[in-house]
């Protein structure tokens, strides 16, 4: 076979948008793409590595002959046809919330759990954003010192909500600058009661608030951790805040090791060496990661290390990532790749 027949539904989104070009940035093996949206966009003509494809409504019958279906088009969509798209044969790598916390279904970051893989039932999910990037940095100091505890706060790009929320960044800023009106109507949630101003402000609301007073994203981050790196005893707690930053999600992250002679130069040396962590780590020289120097880049960018001074087993760090890429699309289309390197996908 000269190639796979992958499906993209949701591909006029943010997150569908970084997929074309990271498939294309990989040339990962293609031989026909078939491009899914809403009935809104079906018709509209997108072009991918020098050829223009028509898109497409999603439906059942769509994913006849699909080897790998990329689904970033929300869960509704997720919940009704990616049973639909495996039922054919397809493997479903989903990028929403609706089957992660399915025991019948892997949750995987390949540099954490890429055995995983081998589990699937015909879908595969892909973990929230914000959850990617913190285990991949995470996860090498676990394999070596054990953890207890992990405590995070976010700092999340508006891409991370989709592109009306990128436009409502855009658009809200510009207002401001020209002493214009404006009027929320996006973030912090679309489709919730009330909306803010995103501009020069800092909203501690991602996602819907649950009865247990923590919003689904901060429970996305909880529970998918615990599923990735297989240690239900694992102690997690997440705040996440939204900024007006177009691409690129920050954390301020607290752990706890169970070893007692980790050092900051140790977790310094791990890191350097971790599949798909970058270390930028140099107060002397002013050197930490930023969002607005890993848009683009696949890796995941860890500074600020430093151990806690109270506690001889706790440490924080700061960890940068573009979401659209490591967080979505690069770890999406990591997976097909671990699919056809471990040959589950024929
Ligand atoms: P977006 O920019 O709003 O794009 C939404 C996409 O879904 C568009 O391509 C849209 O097509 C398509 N769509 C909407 N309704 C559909 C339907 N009924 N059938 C088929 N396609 C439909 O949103 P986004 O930021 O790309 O995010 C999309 C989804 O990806 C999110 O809802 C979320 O579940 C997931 N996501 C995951 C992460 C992560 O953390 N891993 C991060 C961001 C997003 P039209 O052009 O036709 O409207
Ligand atoms: O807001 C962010 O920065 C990440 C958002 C992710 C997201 C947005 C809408 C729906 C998700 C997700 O992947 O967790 C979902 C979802 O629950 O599918």
């Amino acid at each position: 076979m000269n190639g796979f027949h992958v499906a993209v539904v949701g591909a006029t989104g943010a997150v569908g948008q970084q997929m074309l070009h990271t498939l294309a940035e990989r040339n990962f093996p293609i031989k026909k793409l078939t491009l899914l949206s809403s009935e809104r966009s079906a018709g509209k003509k997108v072009t991918f590595q020098g050829k223009e494809y028509t898109l497409e409504k999603a439906e059942p019958e769509k994913f006849e002959g699909v080897h790998i279906a990329l689904f970033s088009a929300g869960g509704d969509v997720s919940k009704e046809l990616a049973p639909e798209a495996a039922k054919r044969g397809a493997i479903v790598v989903d990028n929403t919330s609706a089957f992660r916390m399915d025991p019948n279904v892997p949750l995987v970051v390949p540099e954490v759990n890429e055995a995983d893989l081998t589990k699937h039932n015909g879908i595969i999910a892909n973990p929230n954003c914000s959850t990617i990037q913190m285990v991949v940095a995470l996860e090498p100091i676990r394999k070596k010192y054990g953890m207890n505890k992990i405590i995070v706060s976010t700092y999340q790009a508006v891409s991370g909500a989709g592109a009306a929320a990128i436009e409502e960044l855009e658009t809200q800023s510009k207002a401001i600058l020209n002493n214009e009106e404006f009027s929320p109507s996006i973030l912090p949630v679309k489709g919730e009661k009330k909306h803010y101003q995103i501009a020069f402000n800092a909203v501690p609301q991602i996602d819907k608030f649950e009865e247990n007073g923590f919003t689904f994203e901060e429970l996305k981050m909880i529970n998918e951790t615990k599923k990735i790196m297989n240690d239900q005893k694992l102690q997690v707690a997440a705040t996440c805040v939204r900024l007006p930053v177009v691409t690129g999600h920050s954390e301020s992250v607290y752990i706890e090791v169970e070893d007692e002679n980790a050092t900051v130069q140790d977790i310094r040396a791990l890191l350097a060496n971790a599949p798909g962590v970058v270390l930028q780590d140099n107060p002397q020289e002013q050197i930490y990661p930023m969002p607005a120097n890993c848009v683009g880049l696949n890796d995941v960018f860890v500074g600020r290390i430093r151990q806690d001074l109270d506690n001889k087993r706790g440490f924080h760090l700061w960890i940068v990532s573009d979401n659209l890429l490591k967080g979505a699309a690069w770890n999406s289309v990591q997976i097909a790749e671990s699919l056809v390197k471990l040959g589950i996908v024929e």
